[in-house]
């Protein structure tokens, strides 16, 4: 999900590019506000954390693009390919060590496990918001 700080710095394109360009498949894409009920929901696991509130009260401060992806390790690609939490310790090369200063300013959550990416996914999405397609450049990009 490209956060609001992303797409307001008009860095959408740019995340939706890199994945892209590794060459994972785009099967579900949208721009959204987010229900303060979703947001709280996604991050259930930090309920308790400090930096609860003010994480749901900036998810749903302005529109979102949540996407899915798919492709062999994409989980943990995509994680590499995000970079580290703390943009300022984000290595550079990668999207938050790229584009980003403070960790509540990241620019992109990515799901951390395929059971995360399921659960996440199912929130985020209904059934026929996602497309089952074959690029055709499957066999050039795996033997
Ligand atoms: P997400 O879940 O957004 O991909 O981020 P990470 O998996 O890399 O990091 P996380 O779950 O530990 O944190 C979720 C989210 O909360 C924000 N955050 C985190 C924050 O604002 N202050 C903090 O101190 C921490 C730890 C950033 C990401």
């Amino acid at each position: 999900m490209v956060k609001p700080d992303g797409v307001q710095r008009n860095l959408v394109g740019e995340v939706i590019r890199r994945l892209e360009a590794k060459g994972f498949t785009l099967v579900g894409l949208k721009l959204m506000n987010v229900p303060r009920e979703l947001a709280e929901h996604h991050y259930d696991v930090h309920k308790e954390r400090p930096f609860f509130a003010g994480l749901v009260e900036f998810i749903t401060s302005a529109p979102v693009v949540a996407t899915v992806w798919e492709g062999d390790g994409v989980v943990a690609a995509a994680r590499k390919i995000i970079g580290a939490t703390n943009p300022l310790t984000a290595e550079l090369g990668t999207i938050r060590g790229d584009y980003g200063i403070s960790i509540g300013r990241n620019l992109i959550h990515g799901s951390d496990a395929t059971e995360t990416a399921q659960r996440e996914i199912s929130l985020w999405f209904k059934e026929e918001e996602l497309v089952n397609w074959q690029p055709t450049i499957t066999p050039w990009l795996y033997e």
